[in-house]
């Protein structure tokens, strides 16, 4: 059975728990406890040289970072409706889980850090920035489709939603953004879609 080590705070191990419910896949939740340092111990860095939650294991595919486990169960489980595999239709997708590793990790996941675990080493005020920023832009995206790609979700959505939606936790307000919010409803509709703690 696959098994899936995370923690149920951690918003990139939720994307890939939400992304497992969507597609009805039997899975183990392995419970990483992050604030005990579990993902430093020598036993899970054997399994995760990053040191970091989410962590995939499908038989002999082990597999670390949100974004790959999702093209990895796009891939694997989804046939072709979560993911393109046309190059340009691909290219839009992988933009989008870029854009998770880039201004919402630096916007909205970042204020959630500072605000929600009082992280160390955070500019709020950029954050803020950069929060703005990229909601502005998702909110013009979406002024004129449902989807961040094509007429369906794909895992681009899957990757996006966790922290946009909980923006509220980094005391970021949605409502000047009501594309946003709409979209997110939408996703919150799908069938098997879970929620988490802020959601
Ligand atoms: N690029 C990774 C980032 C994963 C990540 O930042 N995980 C956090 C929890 S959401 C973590 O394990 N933090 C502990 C650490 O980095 O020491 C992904 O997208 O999965």
């Amino acid at each position: 059975m696959i098994k899936l080590y995370g923690h149920e705070l951690s918003g990139n191990s939720y994307k890939v728990r939400l992304f497992l419910e969507l597609l009805n896949l039997e899975y183990e939740w392995i419970r990483v406890d992050l604030m005990k340092g579990e993902h430093k111990s020598p036993e899970y860095l054997a399994l995760n040289p990053f040191g970091q939650v989410p962590l995939l294991i499908d038989g002999d595919t082990r597999l670390a970072d949100a974004q790959a486990i999702l093209v990895y169960l796009a891939g694997q489980y989804g046939g072709d409706r979560w993911l393109a595999l046309e190059p340009l239709p691909l290219a839009r997708v992988v933009r989008w889980l870029s854009t998770t590793a880039g201004e919402i990790r630096q916007g909205p996941e970042s204020a959630r850090l500072y605000h929600l675990f009082g992280a160390t080493g955070i500019d709020i005020d950029r954050a803020y920035q950069k929060a703005e920023y990229i909601l502005t832009l998702l909110d013009k995206h979406l002024s004129d489709r449902e989807w961040l790609e094509f007429d369906r979700p794909t895992i681009a959505d899957i990757a996006v939603f966790p922290y946009v939606a909980l923006s509220g936790d980094g005391k970021i307000d949605l409502a000047p953004y009501p594309n946003v919010v709409a979209w997110i409803d939408r996703i919150k509709q799908l069938p098997g879609y879970v929620p988490m703690a802020g959601l």
